[in-house]
């Protein structure tokens, strides 16, 4: 059996996606971010990085969200593009552009707008702007087309998900209004039932709500080398 190390977050969501598309049976291991259950020896044993998700499936140990995805896409032959090197090729350049642009500017620009102190204009201002201009490359790319690669609805769709969903929270309530083939990607797949079940799976826990102190020194551990709170 599949287990899945999830918190109700962005990246743990499109490994959730992915699983419940495909019918694979799994469980949750939840690892709850905000009381520091990521620092253990267990979970660390799993992810060196102390992040969610991780998986284990067998003898095969995967982690970081986007590597899960290929994983799992190659391990069933589901969700792939067609098997040549031209589609192969788009399909890895979007699904590291996930990785390294769409995942981790999105992060800053809700890490800085709601979470750093003060004075933080600076960094909203880089984080933001980047992040947006991420997600008019997706939108670009969504021109005319049903899905990130075409016809077929694939990984990359479900990579792109985890973060569409959050838009608001970093580009602003009317964020997805500039952004018209994201919102209408993001509807697509919020109305199929599998993205419905990985939305639903967080009523099954009692994740820690409040970022408090102690929150903030399990999530950010940084900070205390600079006295910040
Ligand atoms: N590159 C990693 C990033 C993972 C990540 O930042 N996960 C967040 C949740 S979306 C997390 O576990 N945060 C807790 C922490 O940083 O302590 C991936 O894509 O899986």
């Amino acid at each position: 059996m599949i287990q899945l190390y999830y918190h109700p977050s962005p990246n743990p969501l499109k490994v959730a996606l992915f699983l419940e598309e495909a019918g694979l049976p799994y469980e949750l291991v939840p690892i709850d971010t905000r009381k520091g259950d990521q620092h253990g020896a267990a979970f660390r044993a799993v992810n060196p990085n102390a992040k969610t998700p991780a998986l284990v499936d067998g003898d095969a140990t995967v982690f970081d969200s986007n590597a899960i995805l290929l994983y799992l896409a190659e391990k069933t032959g589901q969700f792939l593009p067609a098997d040549t090197p031209a589609a192969r090729a788009e399909m890895l350049s979007w699904l590291m552009f996930v990785a390294t642009g769409i995942g981790p500017y999105c992060g800053q620009a809700v890490h800085f707008q709601h979470v750093a102190p003060e004075p933080k204009e600076y960094a909203v201002n880089r984080y933001t702007f980047e992040a947006e201009r991420h997600w008019k490359l997706v939108d670009d790319q969504l021109a005319g087309k049903p899905w990130m690669l075409g016809d077929d609805y694939t990984l990359i769709d479900m990579a792109v998900w985890g973060w569409a969903r959050m838009i608001p929270r970093f580009l602003g309530p009317e964020g997805l209004a500039g952004l018209p083939n994201v919102k209408r990607h993001l509807e697509a797949i919020n109305a199929r039932p599998a993205a419905q079940r990985a939305e639903a799976l967080k009523e099954r826990f009692a994740f820690k709500q409040e970022m408090d102190a102690d929150a903030l020194k399990a999530m950010f551990p940084g900070n205390a080398r600079i006295g910040a709170a």
